[in-house]
């Protein structure tokens, strides 16, 4: 079976602090690509953005909001193949939709788990209305003019939870693993910290889907049969269907 992931779209409400504002066109495209080669699609978290509504209070209604604002993109995640797991910037959908929190999947003698994988960060945790905080505020900020906050604490933040960048494993993504190992699982997918790319640690591969803002997008396609899983950046250089010549490989990695 091949499986696609795709991440951290952060969809937002239509305005100016909406990073996905006006370029549902790309993602539409690269979806019609995924469909034709993947019987499943997993939304692997932070799919909708629902830390940064005008006032705190409501998720309901600011996940009705952000759908409104992006319709064509929510109407497709509502069916097969695609299947959703909950991130932290949308966790809401968990207690309103039932959302769950990792997918498991065992087929062709490989144990995969899908999972966001803030569950090991202390600023989804232990710090979470600081980091919710943090977000919220960005967001006026952007409002108001500047993405420099928001750009600064995506950085700060994986500085602080030790996230991997090239390819080397930081504290939450071995706890993950550990995790997973502990479940017999030979791969791990997640999103999180917007770091695309695969680690193999001691015969068990930590894939990282990346994320689909701005004008890069990255998406994971995974091949059960043959236990492999690849990472590939999207560059869409003309305004056609997507195909191979859009497809940048970042990483790929078979199982042995
Ligand atoms: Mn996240």
């Amino acid at each position: 079976m091949n499986i696609a992931v795709i991440s951290d779209i952060h969809l937002g409400r239509g305005d100016r602090a909406d990073r996905k504002r006006g370029k549902d066109e790309a993602l539409i495209r690269l979806l019609d690509y995924l469909e034709v080669h993947h019987e499943q699609i997993i939304l692997l978290g932070d799919v909708w953005e629902l830390l940064t509504p005008k006032w705190p209070g409501n998720p309901q209604r600011e996940l009705r909001r952000v759908r409104a604002a992006h319709p064509e993109l929510a109407q497709r995640f509502a069916h097969p193949p695609y299947r959703y797991v909950a991130g932290n910037h949308d966790q809401a959908v968990e207690a309103l939709e039932g959302v769950p929190q990792e997918i498991s999947i065992k087929i062709d003698q490989v144990h995969i788990i899908f999972t966001h994988g803030h569950q090991f960060d202390i600023w989804a945790h232990h710090l979470r209305y600081i980091g919710e905080f943090v977000v919220w505020f960005s967001a006026w900020a952007a409002r108001l003019g500047t993405h420099a906050l928001t750009r600064f604490f995506d950085q700060l933040h994986n500085l602080i939870t030790g996230s991997s960048r090239d390819a080397q494993l930081g504290g939450l993504e071995r706890k993950l693993i550990q995790q997973s190992r502990e479940r017999h699982a030979q791969m791990t997918v997640m999103g999180h910290t917007h770091l695309p790319g695969i680690v193999e640690h001691n015969g068990h591969l930590l894939v990282n889907s990346g994320h689909c803002l701005g004008d890069s997008l990255h998406f994971v396609s995974i091949n059960t049969e043959i236990a492999s899983a690849t990472v590939y950046q999207v560059q869409q250089l003309l305004n056609g269907p997507v195909d191979e010549h859009d497809l940048i490989m970042i990483d790929s990695v078979t199982l042995p």
